[in-house]
């Protein structure tokens, strides 16, 4: 039974008829409906953009946060969303993790469609995209709207794009397995989601790369945001280094290991990968097709996570540089993202839970504080700059979702309460500051208004 409207103000109870938890149950009515009227807000034909000011197109894994908030309000835009973003896969498999809107001006996003050229490539879409992928976390988000409002059209969505997603897993098994391990590689630290997190500073410094080159463009989100919330210029100029190489290649995997200046095994990204599989099992389960390789294949990576990616001597999981063929030092939130393996062997489970616990991340059964992107208590932790210490939705939305998996409700409802705290305090940001819980980046951003709606709904 979908939930269509916001939970009434006193009757204690969150819609699901869940127990209420964090803000009072009036506040919890309040906040279902800006939820709602944001991502209303943001809606545009047959996606939602991230952000009407800062993000203007579509986004791959934001549309997969969006489609779990839109099942709770309007299921029919979850699908909605989900089929328009698999539109513009690529012939190779590829989910690009921008879709142009061709009724958005060029200039409007930096960079725009022109810096990326999709046109001139074979095996693209008639719409204009990005040549990067971000985490795949659509296979889950599919699950999860279908159980949050399941019927017919739901399972003919899930039909639908069950090849697609299938492809897309395929896609990042075979031509990003560049350190032949199991584990897929990201190739710009866009494709992680994290932008300028510290885990990517060790690969990044190694990236020649000279701020001068950004006279020829003209950044778009300085325009829209604090310059000393977003990534540095020189984080910029290193971006652009490593499109322009991926491009000149026509965006080719072949042989990245010795020609690409970023080949990076991120956990959260692989964490995502196994976590798809999973939900694949369960969709094919669905419509009738056989579980079992995606079975097999979830198991395969939760292994080579462990293997590749997990540090005895840290205790948690860092990313791995293939460059330099090393794990890279920071601890950062990711450290805890493999938690949304339900698989993960228990002395990992144990260690990420001592990572959460600890006073770099202070998860709690009460919080005091908001979940941090990055190790509260490291000399580069800054809480107003983007992901190197604020905390996000959907990061704590994920944490959560692992939490649940390893059967910790409790440190679960400490996390969910300090996310409903958050937004009922600060509305739909889209991150806050880790230690005063303020509003920060875009006021109306549209995965903060979806995360919100599910963990209200719980
Ligand atoms: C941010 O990334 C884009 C580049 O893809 C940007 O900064 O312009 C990140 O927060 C990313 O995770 C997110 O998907 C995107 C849109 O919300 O914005």
């Amino acid at each position: 039974m979908v939930n269509q409207t916001a939970p009434s103000a006193g009757s204690g109870t969150a819609p699901g008829g869940g127990a209420a938890a964090g803000a009072a149950p009036a506040a919890h009515g309040r906040l279902w409906r800006l939820a709602r009227a944001t991502l209303g807000g943001n809606w545009e034909h047959d996606h939602t953009v991230p952000s009407r000011t800062l993000y203007p197109h579509q986004w791959s894994w934001d549309s997969a946060f969006i489609a779990i908030g839109w099942a709770h309000v309007r299921p029919e835009r979850a699908w909605s969303e989900l089929t328009s973003l698999f539109r513009a896969q690529w012939r190779d498999g590829r989910v690009p993790h921008i879709v142009f809107n061709p009724a958005v001006p060029g200039g409007a996003y930096f960079p725009g469609p022109g810096f990326w050229a999709s046109e001139t490539i074979e095996g693209t879409p008639p719409v204009a995209t990005s040549g990067l992928v971000q985490p795949p976390v659509h296979a889950l988000a599919a699950w999860c709207a279908y159980r949050r409002a399941p019927s017919e059209r739901a399972r003919a969505g899930l039909r639908r794009l069950y090849p697609r997603l299938v492809a897309q897993q395929r896609y990042l098994a075979t031509h990003r397995d560049v350190g032949g391990g199991g584990l897929a590689s990201i190739v710009h630290p866009w494709e992680s989601g994290l932008d300028n997190s510290p885990a990517w500073d060790a690969p990044m410094s190694a990236v020649p790369a000279d701020t001068a080159v950004l006279r020829a463009y003209r950044r778009r989100d300085t325009v829209h945001a604090a310059p000393a919330h977003r990534p540095t210029d020189l984080d910029y100029a290193r971006y652009v280094a490593i499109v322009t190489a991926y491009r000149a290649g026509g965006y080719r995997d072949e042989a990245l290991a010795d020609r690409h200046p970023f080949v990076v095994e991120c956990p959260l990204f692989n964490a995502a990968r196994g976590a798809a599989e999973r939900a694949l099992a369960r969709i094919a389960g669905e419509i009738g097709a056989d579980p079992a390789p995606h079975r097999n294949r979830a198991a395969r990576i939760t292994e080579a996570v462990v293997t590749r990616l997990y540090d005895p001597a840290s205790g948690t999981f860092h990313p791995r540089d293939l460059r330099a063929g090393r794990l890279t030092p920071a601890r950062t939130v990711l450290g805890l993202t493999p938690l949304i393996l339900p698989d993960l062997p228990a002395r990992q489970v144990e260690a990420a839970l001592v990572e959460a616990g600890s006073a770099r991340f202070g998860l709690a059964t009460r919080m005091a504080r908001p979940l941090p992107s990055h190790d509260r208590t490291a000399t580069d932790f800054e809480p107003l700059r983007y992901w190197r210490g604020p905390s996000w939705m959907n990061i704590s939305w994920l944490v959560r979702h692992g939490l649940l998996a390893h059967g910790q409700d409790r440190l679960a409802a400490g996390l969910r309460a300090s996310m409903i705290e958050l937004a009922g305090t600060a509305g739909c940001h889209e991150y806050f500051h880790p230690d005063t819980g303020a509003g920060l980046g875009s006021p109306a951003f549209s995965w903060t208004a979806a995360l919100l709606l599910d963990v209200l709904a719980d």
